[in-house]
């Protein structure tokens, strides 16, 4: 029995990473201790997954921006655009690829499957040429094996390296990167002989993508892939793994193949994926890694019923390894730095570095017999008891609030028709209303005043002062502009999930529990440990201190339930939906005290709510259901006078867009102008019924868009959604844009407006 993970975090204790990644980009940090940070991380890395009992370490998971864009240098497949600098020079060729340049795009950033980590996109095409470029891998290798680490190399495979592409730009839109297939696997062979050379035993290939509703064709792809890659003759031996979910139909065609290993996800599917090891008749001469600690959460291991997993599995293959279910890329590195969080809930918490001993522990107890992890079992027990017997995770109170809930409680009180006339009355908005998302430029003076505030320069009165003064100059700036629905601004929030969660009974924030969402940039997500209710109003007096400088309407601005628990770390005691139900309850109390206050327009964002959808289209209704309820829950409170709005922030919503009309969201703004108002016309094809600012500037960009251009949007929006019902907004929050822009594209927007509601008023 081995123990072994397939990735770890990269950024280091105090993101060393980050630091010297951005230092080298401003110029203050060279190549060469760039690259000696990078190899300190992970000689650093190993070490700690040795000493934690780890048998097996990974190698190749490190990267300076991301693993994807990593394969993408492996396989040669440089987009033409970018040859140049790559050429020049391979370090900054990359940085140019993740980031661009002055001319040249960067490739474009998704999210990893379901994960908040976001990968760079590989471009290809009919003409795309791969060639194996294994230093990186085989570099790696060689340190840790010179380190006298058992070393496996982790590479993505060929299967879902392709199914992550997309046609590059000037390459057709249904172009499918899967029909590269028979180039790209004699590259990974080359890769693997290289690896194979070097040293390796075993090479992991990573498939995620299997693990997603696939076609015959897709299943066929895998099946051809690791028949060749199996057949080569002076290869390593070979670990397919698979992670985020069952494998289903790819189990068997997998089980089929050559290959040495199957890594499998028992958090997500368990009971499921041991049906399907049965039905295959196991994996007989192959090894087995068992994914049992969860590489998606926080939560301490439960020993027992992992070793009762681990157990059966004994019977089905040749040898039982232990990991946990995908890379310890999505937790933070350690919970031992946490020095603010109650030592009753600290036990229940594993970070990367616990759960590597969790895996040690599992490994030796698999082996020797529980006899010989005694005392790590009793204390497992106690920790899980005092976890599940905890006031926290259960408060009555919130508990029979939630069970009370019935249907009602998520409709408001008549029909859209009904409230738009109450609206118009109440708001008196002119055509097509001006309005923002909610966010306006971070300044370097808001981080100054928190820092100030954290290190005790300035006490809270003066912070307030601070927040105040930009709330006062927000709201001069969007009255003198001619803006109709105005913002605070939310100086006061930074990440503003964190900003709830830290007001929010049974959520808890961490100091330094970072997670790396792209490249350099990282999150700190909260951890939902407990019940969830809200002590006491949490943005009332913020919104009310901004209302009273204006006789605009100014909108409460608020995250919605589902958004809150996908940037988390979410309870695993209990379905999603419960604690759906309790954070839609908490935001439900905060939306009634921002209308019992005088608010009377009400925005509640999500924009999780299509990147949280499952994996398989088999589970996206029940998601849906729990997802829409617990937002209808959250704003079903309301007077019909009370105007609520939503924002989410992407562009491509056909597959939830019937989800959408469900939330019953008075106003929605979505992203739009990258997409030339596509959402438009997709909205109307669906029938969309309520109000929608479809956005005419994309926020993204430095770019000012000009009068003439955001009124061009208007008009194009107006051929789908009646003047009625259209609304006139960026694509998104402000908050990473600098004023000049912002003073300027708003400035635009609402010449726009102007412009088109007075060929509007002439035509009519
Ligand atoms: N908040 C949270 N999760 C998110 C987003 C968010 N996940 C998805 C998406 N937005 C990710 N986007 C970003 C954008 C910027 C940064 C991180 C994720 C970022 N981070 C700072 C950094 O790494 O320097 C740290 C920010 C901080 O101090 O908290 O810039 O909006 N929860
Ligand atoms: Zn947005």
């Amino acid at each position: 029995v081995r123990a072994t993970v397939y990735g770890y975090p990269r950024q280091g204790e105090n993101r060393e990473l980050k630091k010297a990644v951005e230092g080298y980009w401003k110029g203050r940090v060279d190549a060469d201790a760039l690259r000696e940070t990078a190899a300190g991380l992970r000689r650093s890395n190993w070490r700690q997954l040795t000493e934690a009992g780890l048998h097996e370490v990974p190698t190749g998971d490190f990267s300076y921006y991301d693993h994807v864009l990593d394969t993408t240098v492996m396989v040669g497949a440089v987009p033409a655009r970018h040859g140049a600098a790559v050429e020049a020079d391979a370090l900054d060729g990359y940085f140019a690829m993740a980031r661009g340049t002055q001319d040249t795009a960067p490739l474009e950033m998704t999210k990893w499957f379901d994960t908040n980590y976001h990968y760079l996109v590989p471009e290809l095409g009919p003409d795309t040429v791969f060639a194996a470029d294994s230093r990186k891998q085989v570099a790696e290798l060689k340190e840790a094996l010179a380190l006298g680490h058992c070393a496996r190399p982790v590479l993505v495979g060929p299967v879902t390296y392709l199914l992550l592409a997309k046609p590059a730009p000037g390459v057709a839109q249904d172009f499918e990167p899967l029909t590269l297939l028979d180039r790209l696997l004699p590259v990974y062979a080359e890769v693997l002989a290289d690896l194979r050379a070097a040293g390796a035993e075993w090479v992991q290939l990573d498939e995620p993508a299997l693990v997603q509703d696939r076609t015959p064709i897709e299943l066929d792809a895998a099946a051809r892939t690791y028949r060749e890659l199996g057949g080569a003759a002076d290869r390593p031996k070979l670990l397919v793994a698979s992670y985020f979910g069952r494998l289903g139909d790819a189990l068997g065609v997998l089980a089929k193949t050559p290959v040495d290993g199957l890594a499998l996800d028992f958090t997500a599917s368990g009971a499921a994926h041991l049906e399907d090891l049965a039905a295959v008749g196991g994996l007989p001469g192959k090894r087995l890694v068992a994914g049992v600690v969860n590489g998606r959460n926080i939560w301490i291991n439960d020993y027992q019923k992992s070793l009762a997993t681990l157990g059966t599995l004994l019977g089905l293959a040749d040898q039982v390894d232990v990991a946990a279910s995908c890379s310890l890329l999505h937790v933070p590195l350690d919970a031992a730095a946490e020095r603010g969080i109650d030592p009753e809930i600290a036990r229940w918490l594993a970070f990367a570095r616990q759960k590597t001993a969790e895996i040690g522990v599992l490994a030796r107890g698999l082996a020797q017999g529980t006899g010989a992890i005694a005392a790590e079992l009793a204390a497992n027990r106690a920790d899980l008891a005092s976890r599940s017997g905890s006031t926290l995770t259960r408060d009555p109170a919130v508990r029979a609030r939630a069970a009370a809930v019935t249907d009602a409680d998520g409709r408001r009180s008549q029909p859209y028709a009904v409230r738009a006339v109450a609206q118009r009355a109440q708001l008196g908005l002119p055509l097509l209303p001006t309005t923002t998302i909610g966010s306006f430029p971070q300044t370097s003076e808001l981080r100054v005043a928190r820092a100030d505030l954290r290190a005790g320069r300035i006490d809270a009165a003066g912070y307030e002062e601070r927040i105040k003064d930009e709330i006062r100059e927000v709201l001069a700036f969007q009255e003198k502009t001619g803006l109709d629905v105005l913002v605070h601004g939310e100086p006061e929030r930074n990440d503003m999930v964190q900003y709830f969660a830290e007001q929010l009974t049974g959520c808890l924030a961490t100091q330094h529990g970072w997670v790396q969402s792209y490249g350099t940039r990282y999150v700190r997500p909260p951890i939902l440990a407990g019940d969830i209710s809200r002590p006491q109003p949490m943005t009332v007096r913020w919104t009310t201190y901004a209302q009273a400088q204006t006789p605009k309407p100014v909108k409460g601005m608020l995250t919605g339930p589902v958004t809150m628990l996908a940037w988390s770390f979410v309870r695993d005691d209990q379905p999603l939906g419960d604690t759906a139900r309790q954070m839609a309850l908490a935001l439900r109390d905060e939306v009634n005290d921002l209308e019992a206050a005088g608010t009377s327009v009400i925005q509640v964002d999500e924009p999780a709510l299509r990147e949280t959808l499952p994996l398989r289209a088999a589970e996206h209704a029940a998601y849906l259901a729990w997802a829409t309820e617990s937002f209808r829950l959250t704003t079903g409170g309301v007077r019909p006078d009370t105007q609520v709005h939503t924002h989410m922030c992407y562009a491509e919503f056909g597959d939830i867009v019937r989800a959408i009309d469900d939330l019953d969201a008075d106003v929605i703004s979505l992203e739009a102008a990258r997409s030339h108002m596509q959402v438009a016309d997709e909205l109307a094809e669906h029938g969309y019924p309520r109000e929608a600012g479809p956005g005419v500037w994309d926020i993204h960009s430095p770019r000012v868009p000009g009068t003439g251009e955001a009124a061009a949007l208007l008009r194009k929006g107006l051929e789908a959604i009646p003047a009625e019902r259209l609304w006139v907004n960026p694509d998104c929050g402000l908050k990473t844009r600098g004023w000049p822009e912002t003073r300027a594209s708003l400035e635009n927007l609402v010449a726009a407006a102007r412009e088109v509601r007075a060929e509007l008023a002439s035509e009519r």
